[in-house]
């Protein structure tokens, strides 16, 4: 019976050599180790044997039938590592001792100006924040003296998520958050609250060449006993004068904004046109660039901070109008294009 066993093992060295694949592989499994496989047929053939020859023979089919399954599983590798192989070898050439592409990469425009203004601000004094994108409907406008159904909403509408959170709309968002993390230290230690935070702003608007429903402000708010109107001028000033180094024509008017009182817009003579009207400054000459204005004190209150004891003034710097002015770029929608060929004219210019 032996020889019988040896036979079918060479039976199986043999078809396992030329098999080409894993498919081809599983028929040979089937065709010896399968239910009615070979070798399982060997073991039909032991009803007319003796005990002895039986428990022999019962012996050598399970020896072979291991060594089939091994055989088999050993091929099956093979074939895998082939089959690697041959992706591999599809895939193009390349040199990997070659050197790394060392054409730099350039910083977005966006990120130029706030890098900038970011600097000017922290020479005078003012901490960098930084806030979530996805706020509440207190943050973004209750805390901010913004009841539900108060018409100043509808100039701010957002995109809201299913939980009741919005993007935010504008960066105002983070003040109260502000407020509470620094009011210990304005009144227990007389540390003046100085930030800018800087972020993206979302708004359902039509776009045209100035308006992105996705846009970048950078808010800023200071916060002492005495604050004024001058120190908000002096401040705005310097951060205009320092981003252009030239002297730039502004003009500050009145604006509503339900948490300052007063409120003021500050807009900049348009850089595009000269002033003479153009797209870019939807042909006023004028680009409102940073409202601002004394904190209500119904907001330094959300704030937790008492409003007869302290005043103070904030700004939301439209930092996306300002690279279109500092690089001169007419259409705003060109800096979300991701355009390389567009952005990556321009550089840090420090
Ligand atoms: C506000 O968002 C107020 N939170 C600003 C503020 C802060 C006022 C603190 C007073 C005190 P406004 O909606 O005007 O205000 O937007 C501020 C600036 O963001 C604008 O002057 C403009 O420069 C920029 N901006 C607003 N909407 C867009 C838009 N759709 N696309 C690009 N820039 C925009």
């Amino acid at each position: 019976m032996a020889e019988q066993t040896i036979m079918l093992q060479k039976q199986l060295e043999e078809k396992l050599a030329l098999a080409k694949d894993v498919q081809e592989l599983e028929q040979i499994r089937v065709e010896f180790l399968g239910k009615s496989g070979l070798i399982t047929g060997l073991l039909k053939g032991m009803k007319d044997l003796s005990i002895e020859e039986k428990k022999t023979f019962g012996q050598e089919v399970n020896v072979l039938k291991n060594t089939a399954a091994d055989m088999i599983a050993e091929k099956g590798e093979e074939l895998k590592n082939a089959e690697i192989l041959a992706e591999i070898n599809k895939m193009p050439e390349f040199d990997i001792s070659m050197p790394a592409n060392l054409e730099r990469g350039s910083y977005h425009p966006i990120t130029l100006v706030q890098r900038q203004c970011e600097k000017i601000f922290k020479s005078m004094g003012f901490t960098v924040e930084d806030y979530s994108e996805v706020v509440t409907d207190y943050e973004c406008f209750e805390s901010l003296n913004i009841p539900k159904h108060h018409p100043a909403r509808d100039m701010q509408d957002t995109y809201y998520l299913e939980n009741g959170q919005l993007l935010k709309s504008q960066t105002s968002a983070a003040q109260n958050a502000i407020y509470k993390k620094y009011k210990d230290a304005l009144v227990n230690d007389g540390v003046p609250i100085k930030a800018i935070f800087p972020g993206r702003c979302f708004r359902n608007e039509a776009t045209d060449a100035c308006h992105e429903n996705t846009f970048f402000q950078m808010e800023g708010v200071m916060v002492d006993k005495n604050i004024s109107i001058s120190n908000l001028i002096f401040f705005m000033k310097t951060m205009l004068s320092e981003v252009f180094q030239k002297d730039i024509k502004v003009r500050l008017r009145p604006g509503f904004f339900p948490f300052v009182e007063p409120g003021f817009e500050l807009d900049i003579s348009c850089l595009i046109c000269g002033g003479d009207g153009c797209p870019s400054c939807k042909h006023s000459g004028w680009l409102e660039l940073c409202p601002c204005g004394m904190i209500h004190p119904e907001v330094l209150k959300a704030g937790g901070i008492d409003p007869d004891e302290y005043t103070g003034f904030a700004f939301g710097l439209g930092l996306t109008r300002l690279a279109m002015m500092k690089y001169g770029v007419k259409d705003i929608r060109d800096l979300n294009s991701g355009s390389l060929k567009t952005l990556s004219q321009f550089t840090d210019d420090e």
